[in-house]
């Protein structure tokens, strides 16, 4: 391919209600959108970055400039050296010189790999191996006001027809907004995730869940702690699932290994890209560890190649890609609609989805472009 043109826009969307998490509360999403043109075709990706490190270490001004600043001029250099046999799948080994910025690497190695797939009237889903056409949706609700707030959250996504309910949770709240979920609507699919925000010394409190058959506890601990995950497995029944500890195959074998995690929610832009994602989802298949597809509040540019890893035959819990309406009023691209609990795998070349060009522009705040 011939990369001819990088452009970063970032982007800030008003999200329909305040999603509040162990680390944060996010009233507007803002993110940065990545468009590779080549000479064959033009390529979009989404940077999973929000505008604090809160999550991760990384935000979205820093991803902007490390993009800029590092990464754009390693692909022209590399492209310049390689010439036509310049590709997507050449992007990983390019960029890995530079430390960490798996987000920022993802969005860009997506872009290229979009454009890419696009020239080549490819689907995300196929040349990744999907094997669905439709995924199985879950929904992740964030830390309410009160527990009468939270029963109205989940009976609105039983109403919605989501299949299983994600709920957050912080020290402070947790068993007591798990019961009433559990007493009030009975025998759903049902799991939590702490974003890290407990210690070793509270396994004793987090054991107390057990009561409540969730089907998964999500990253109880600091992501580098995959020992005190392994010691947590043990003494709880609540099966232990890791997200912000798995940036990496290598991770997700150590994790593995130890048996700090029994699920693992694979989120593509923490891992760097789509193609790090198979290889997690092959090794997780080889160690009977299923996965499922996490999600970052993302616009209709990352849910459209979310949704086509998802397909994949290891995703074998509903994952947290859940409709446009229940983030954005007006999403970047046609909406993702949610029918009997699924969503469609989008069926275009590339990701299938394209930016629509007035809602993007209107949420643009800043947009840069490289030629390459
Ligand atoms: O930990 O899974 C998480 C959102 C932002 C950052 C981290 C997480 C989340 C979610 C929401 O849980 C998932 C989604 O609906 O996109
Ligand atoms: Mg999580």
């Amino acid at each position: 391919m011939k990369l001819v043109e990088i452009e970063t826009r970032i982007v800030q969307m008003p999200l329909v209600a305040p999603f509040r998490t162990s680390f944060g509360t996010e009233t507007v999403r803002e993110l940065l959108v990545v468009r590779a043109e080549t000479e064959d075709a033009v390529g979009w990706a989404e940077c999973g970055t929000n505008e604090a490190p809160l999550y991760s270490s990384e935000y979205t001004a820093g991803a902007s400039a490390v993009i800029e600043k590092f990464f754009v001029p390693a692909l022209r250099t590399a492209q310049s050296e390689i010439g036509a046999d310049f590709d997507a799948h050449r992007v990983g080994s390019i960029l890995s010189p530079f430390k960490e910025h798996r987000l920022a690497k993802s969005a860009v190695e997506t872009a290229l790999l979009d454009a890419q797939l696009r020239a080549q009237g490819v689907t995300f889903a196929s040349a990744l191996g999907a094997v669905r056409d439709r995924v199985r949706c879950g929904v992740s609700l964030g830390i309410a006001a009160s527990t009468e707030a939270l029963l109205d959250d989940v009976a609105a996504a039983l109403d919605a027809g989501y299949v299983r309910i994600k709920l957050k949770i912080e020290p402070g709240w947790d068993v007591a907004p798990v019961r009433a979920v559990r007493e009030r609507f009975g025998d759903i699919d049902l799991q939590v995730d702490a974003n890290a925000a407990y210690r070793r010394g509270d396994a004793g409190h987090l054991a107390k869940l057990d009561a409540f058959d969730l089907t998964l506890l999500e990253q109880p601990l600091p992501s580098d702690d995959l020992l005190g995950h392994a010691a947590l497995a043990e003494r709880i029944a609540t099966p232990i699932c890791l997200d912000e500890s798995i940036t990496s195959s290598r991770a997700a074998a150590t994790a593995i290994a130890l048996g700090a995690c029994s699920i693992v929610n694979i989120k593509p832009g923490r891992v760097g890209g789509y193609l790090e994602a198979r290889r997690i989802h092959d090794l997780c298949a080889a160690h009977d560890v299923p996965v499922w597809c996490g999600g970052m509040l993302e616009t209709g540019i990352g849910r459209a190649a979310n949704v086509a890893i998802a397909a994949l035959p290891n995703f074998l819990l509903p994952g947290d890609t859940s409709a446009s309406e229940r983030y954005y009023a007006v999403d970047l691209t046609e909406p993702f609609r949610l029918d009997h609990g699924t969503i469609a795998v989008p069926q275009g070349p590339g990701i299938g989805v394209d930016p629509l060009p007035d809602v993007l522009e209107s949420v643009t705040v800043r947009r840069e472009r490289f030629a390459c």
